[in-house]
């Protein structure tokens, strides 16, 4: 290993930080039902301890995403519980993300719905969440919304886009100023016909009308098969209106999958736009690293790790591209040479340089054969067996 390539990967790690959800820890499924792990976290406290697990083997996940209703159901009064389970378990809370969408009176929307009465409450929701958020001194709210409609003609679709501008714009003038509100898209699912906000441009435009500091949230999952994501990364990058991200890998929709685990090239693609931005405008880019996955068959600690290891691994191979090459292969049209860069980086192998770096910070070389060894999973399966087969019902 040249040494010039250990310094590059270390380098890149040692800024390297990504969160993980909670309700990546708890039971999910498909709309077709639920398998049930015994291992599986049935609160939120399992949640936290499996999420500590996480960060104690790779040591780049100290922060878990909260979702509100799942994880704070009693608003405010579940702060003190939720900062004393970070304090035993040492991961503090990350972006807080309400949920307006899983409440029956979100049937037909929030932000959009008909119902005045209903958007109120969407929007006294959003108020709260960002209170939460204030409280556990998270910075990020991540908005995402499953408004839309099924069938033509049975939304008012311009309507609704209005009534999204005012209630964003009334939830962001809740924001502390270190707060941010993050935009998230999706263009299906719940809905199948339309949804409010279907694609980066439509969120570009709302957070660009909610205020400030409201920027766009991509989630790989959300676009149509073959679209270019890291295109839309690298125009969100110069616009500066990309806040952050929720990987996940897709073969088909919004699979959730493991990241990396279908298409490794499309997650190095997206990391080499931000790396390129970072290395040509000198400027840090701003953005919150997070995973949105939900393993409804893979062991879920086991997924998460494998998740950070993936993406350590896509990070440093981006790290590695010769960007003075790459620059004189674009101006001279060399094609080839242009995209070998990406090749070449991405054909190195980087395991032998993170596991040194491993080593530096006392970390396993391996963090999976550390954790799958480490006895968690039995206990955790003895303890929770239980309360698994009783705990199906709600989504995480
Ligand atoms: C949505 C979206 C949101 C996530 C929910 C559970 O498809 O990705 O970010 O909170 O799923
Ligand atoms: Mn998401
Ligand atoms: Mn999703």
């Amino acid at each position: 290993m040249s040494e010039k390539l250990a310094d590059t990967v270390f380098r890149a790690l040692e800024t390297f930080r990504i969160e993980i959800p909670s309700w990546g820890f708890a039971n999910t499924g498909t709309r077709f039902g639920k398998f049930i792990q015994a291992a599986a976290a049935a609160t939120t406290e399992h949640k936290f301890s499996d999420a500590a697990q996480v960060h104690a083997f790779t040591g780049v996940c100290p922060t878990v995403a909260l979702h509100v209703l799942w994880d704070l159901p009693n608003g405010t009064r579940d702060v003190p519980a939720v900062n004393t389970l970070a304090d035993r378990y040492g991961v503090r809370p990350g972006s807080i993300n309400p949920n307006l969408f899983q409440d029956q009176a979100y049937k037909y929307g929030s932000f959009a719905n008909p119902d005045e009465a209903i958007r109120s409450a969407a929007l006294a929701h959003a108020k709260l969440s960002i209170e939460i958020a204030t409280e556990l001194r998270s910075r990020d709210i991540s908005f995402w919304f499953a408004d839309g409609s099924n069938y033509p003609g049975t939304a008012n679709i311009r309507q609704r886009k209005r009534w999204f501008e005012e209630c964003l714009r009334a939830a962001h003038a809740g924001l502390a100023s270190d707060q941010r509100m993050l935009i998230e898209y999706k263009p299906f699912e719940p809905a199948f016909y339309h949804t409010d906000i279907a694609d980066w441009g439509m969120a570009l435009l709302l957070a660009r009308s909610a205020g400030p500091r409201a920027k766009v949230l991509v989630d790989t999952g959300h676009h149509y098969s073959s679209q270019n994501i890291e295109q839309i990364v690298a125009w969100l990058l110069s616009e500066d209106m990309l806040g952050g991200f929720h990987f996940n890998d897709r073969r088909y929709a919004d699979d959730d999958l493991t990241m990396g685990s279908i298409d490794p090239y499309q997650v190095f693609r997206i990391f080499h736009e931000i790396l390129f931005f970072e290395w040509q405008t000198g400027q840090r880019a701003d953005i919150a690293y997070m995973i949105d996955q939900s393993h409804n068959l893979k062991g879920k600690i086991e997924a998460m790790i494998q998740t950070v290891t993936m993406a350590q691994a896509l990070f440093s191979k981006a790290a590695l591209v010769d960007y003075e090459r790459l620059v004189e292969a674009q101006r001279t049209s060399n094609l080839i040479r242009a995209e070998s860069c990406l090749q070449d980086a991405f054909a190195t192998d980087v395991r032998p340089a993170i596991r040194e770096w491993r080593r530096t910070k006392g970390l396993p070389e391996d963090p999976m054969e550390a954790f799958l060894s480490s006895g968690y999973l039995k206990r955790i399966s003895a303890e929770r067996a239980s309360l698994n087969t009783s705990n199906i019902s709600s989504y995480a």
